[in-house]
Parts: structure tokens; sequence; C-alpha cells
């Protein structure tokens, strides 16, 4: 039997690793991407992204990567893994999505299955994937053809990857699935099921499957906002959050441990919720909650800042004292950068006027020094911006003494403030502090 084929458009976190797990359970892949550079790099058996595993697999399935959408013609499947970010005014921005629909549309044959993996609210496939499709072919979808059998069968699978995450994988991640067509809904799931490791729930639409996506992924973003501003409330209470909330994660049932920080970015939770507040805005709900979800987390780069500068006023030190700013990207041990709070906070920092130099082991072209000492140098203060394995290990009382560090804010509460303060060195979390013994402060939650 010669080999199915899988096109897959867009090779980003989500189309990347999805055409690498097909190449690796049988299917012949065509990975379709507009950016040259990446679509080299995958032909020379080089992942563009940071991932070491990524990496690996590409040697051992080398896959065929080009910018052509014409070469859709030779595949059974498509799946569409495009970027959905939102406008600088936080308005969906559907322009990745629907130029990948137009790409493909004149490429389009009796038989092919369009599987959209990214991330839409409810409604978007019926109010911009359907119609847009529609107009660039003359073929009958399943979606809107009543008479006759469908040229082209349309299904929603959204993405679930989690960057960084060596157990939860695409191939071991639960999925869930809407279609328009029971013929639709069958040969999207052959598809999944032969190259997933884990369940795939039918929907009953795929305004379901929309729905479930945003969901899981505002209620992230709503749970995250909740103990960030328990946080806010316990530094004023003298009460260390982590404490409490692993107190509270005693519980067995009914509660679900989030972590307050320095913000919340990434591509998908620091963004979904504005997908489904303009969908509710449309249909005549004002989500008032989500709305205050995403202020309360945006708000988080700034209260980072006032904690240096209490903790640089409380421990007299001078303005113009150097802050090293460990970590760039978004989340630990990965090298993206999109909605970074900890860019968000050297904006912020610089607007200040503060003296900042930047290390981020992931993402070189972005620091400004190029090591931990060099940036520890001096008596810097730190601000541990992304809690990266590599920058946490290094982050210890030998180093600190070593570089005479005066004061550490902690923008992912993930040192020993309490052991930190007791050696003399005042410690800022969220939502926690911790002061050396006398002069500023007791060295207990303070
Ligand atoms: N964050 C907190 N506190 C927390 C958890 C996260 O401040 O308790 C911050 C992180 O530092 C990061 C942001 O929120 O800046 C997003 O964190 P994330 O772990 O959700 O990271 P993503 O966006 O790469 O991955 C998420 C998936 N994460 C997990 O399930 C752990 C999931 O929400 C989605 O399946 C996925 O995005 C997606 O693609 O939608």
């Amino acid at each position: 039997m010669p080999k199915k084929t899988v096109a897959v458009i867009g090779l980003g976190y989500v189309g990347l690793p999805l055409a690498l797990l097909a190449a690796a359970k049988g299917w012949r892949v065509i990975g379709v991407d507009t950016n040259e550079e990446k679509v080299s790099l995958i032909n020379q058996g080089q992942s563009p992204l940071a991932d070491k595993q990524l990496s690996r697999q590409l040697l051992s399935h080398p896959l065929l990567a080009t910018g052509e959408a014409g070469a859709i013609s030779q595949a059974s499947v498509i799946i569409i893994a495009v970027p959905t970010p939102v406008h600088d005014n936080h308005q969906p921005d559907f322009e990745p999505l629907t130029k990948a629909l137009i790409d493909i549309a004149p490429h389009l044959k009796s038989g092919h299955t369009i599987i959209v993996e990214s991330t839409i609210n409810p409604g978007v496939m019926d109010e911009v994937v359907v119609p847009t499709i529609t107009a660039h072919t003359s073929l009958a979808l399943d979606a809107n053809t009543s008479s006759g059998p469908p040229d082209v069968y349309l299904a929603h699978c959204p993405e679930r990857i989690n960057p960084g995450d060596p157990r939860w994988t695409v191939a071991t991640i639960p999925r869930v699935l809407g279609a328009y067509s029971a013929a639709g809904q069958r040969r999207a799931l052959n598809f999944y099921r032969s190259i997933l490791d884990a369940p795939v729930r039918p929907m009953a639409s795929v305004t379901e499957a929309e729905a479930v996506k945003i969901l899981e992924n505002t209620f992230r973003d709503v749970n995250i906002a909740f103990v960030n501003e328990m946080a806010k409330s316990f530094a004023k209470l003298n009460i260390d959050i982590m404490n409490v909330i692993a107190g509270a994660a005693t519980k067995p049932f009914a509660f679900l441990a989030h972590y307050p920080g320095n913000g919340v970015g990434g591509h998908c939770i620091s963004v979904d919720p504005y997908y489904m507040i303009e969908a509710g805005r449309q249909a005549g709900f004002d989500h008032q909650f989500l709305k205050l979800a995403r202020s309360i987390n945006d708000s988080m780069p700034a209260f980072t800042v006032e904690q240096l500068s209490a903790g640089l006023t409380a421990a007299r030190l001078p303005a113009s004292t150097p802050v090293a700013v460990l970590g760039l990207a978004y989340k630990k041990n990965i090298d993206d950068i999109r909605h970074s709070p900890a860019l968000t906070t050297v904006s912020l920092l610089q607007d200040k006027k503060y003296t900042v130099r930047l290390w981020d082991p992931f993402l070189p072209r972005l620091s400004t020094v190029a090591s931990l000492e060099a940036a520890l140098a001096d008596g810097a203060a730190i601000m541990l911006a992304t809690d990266h394995d590599r920058i946490v290990k290094k982050l210890t009382l030998p180093t600190f003494k070593k570089h005479g560090t005066p004061l550490i804010i902690d923008g992912k509460n993930a040192l020993p403030g309490a052991s930190l303060a007791a050696q003399g060195i005042p410690y800022y979390g969220i939502g926690r502090r911790y002061l050396p013994a006398g002069g500023s402060g007791s060295s207990s939650a303070s």
C-alpha cells in the first residue's frame, strides 16, 4: 500500500511536533510554512525550535518542508496549525488562518480532509473557516453541502501542546475533536488514532470542540489571576503564599494549585481569553471575569518592579544599583518569548532608568551579558524573571556571597527566601518576603 500522505500547514510549536509524530508513525509528511528560513532548516534536518527532542526526531525522521501550498495536492489529510494571535488591541487576528486557507484552497481536491488545530473560539469554524474556503473553491464542503456527497471534509481538533513538558507530549496528550459529518469525523479520527497513544474524544460539534479549548485555557488564566491577587494581598499581610498553597494542596479534592508569578505569557493562556471575550461581546455577553483576570495577570510585571523599588529602599541601596534580570522566556526551559512577562518587566525597569543586565541561557541574542557571573558582578541586585532550571541551580549562597548580592527579587518564587534572608540577603518574592534579622525587619515572612 502506498504510504498515506499528510500535509501540515504551519511548522511551529504545534505543527512541527505533530508532523514528526506522523512521520514516526508511518505517514509521508509534507510540511508547509511561509517562513523560508524555517523550511530550509527543516530540510537540512535541523529544528528551528530550541528543543532537543525535536532535533533528534528530525534526524531520525527527516521531513520534506516547502513554502508551496500546492504540495497539499499530494496529501489526503491537511492539518492547519498556524498561529491565531491577537492584535495590540487584543482583538483576534485571523489573518494567518485565513491566509493559510486561501493559499491551500486552489489545490484542494475531492477526498481531502482538512483539520484545524489552531486555537479558535466558538464560532470561528462556522464564521471564518468555512466561508473562507467556500469563497475560494468550487468544491463541496461537508460543512455546507446538503445535496449529494461532499468533496472536502472539515474538522477541528484543538492543539494542546505544552512546550518543554517531557511527559505530556503530542503523542500522549488526550484530544477532543469536532466534525461536520460522520464521514468527516471518521476520517479525522482515523488519522489521529493512527499516530496518537492518547484517546481522542469526539464532541457533538465543531463548536463544542472550539469551546473545550477556550474553556481549558481561560480556566488556567483565571486560576493564575486568582493566586496572583491572593499574592498581592498576602504580601501586605506578611504571609508566605507558597506555604499556604502547599497547605491548601494537601486537600485531595476541590483544590487545584496554581502559582503566582511576575505575569502570564505564551501564545495560549495570555491570548485565548481575548478570543472568548470578543466572541461573547459579539453575542451580547460581557465577560467581566475573564477581563478582570487578564488585567490582574497583566499587572504582575509592574508589581514585580514595585518589589525591586521597595527592596532597594529598605536596604538603603542606590537606585543606580545594577539589576541582573535572569531569564527572558515566557516560561522555564524553553526559548519562546511570546508575550513574555520577563520582557514586559525589562521594559518597565528601563522606563524607570534602572541599570539592567539581561541574561537568559536560552536566548543569547537577547542577553546583554554572556554569563551569570557577568550579570551578578559588582554587587548587582537579582531579579529572577524566568525560572529556567539552568539558572536556578546556579543561584546558590556561595554565588551570592562571591558577588556581594545585596537583594533578590524572585519573580517565580523559585528560591529559598527564608534561608537567604537568614544569611543576610533581603528576599522579595511574589506574595512572600523574607528580610535579614534586625536592620530592615525579621528573617521570618515580613
Ligand atoms: N503560569 C503562572 N502560574 C501558574 C502556571 C503558569 O504564572 O500556575 C504562567 C507561566 O509562567 C507562563 C504562562 O502562565 O508565563 C503560561 O503557562 P503554561 O504552563 O500554561 O504554558 P503554555 O502556554 O506553554 O502551555 C499551555 C498549556 N500548559 C499546561 O497545560 C501546563 C496549556 O494551558 C495549553 O494546553 C497550551 O498552553 C496550549 O497550547 O493551549
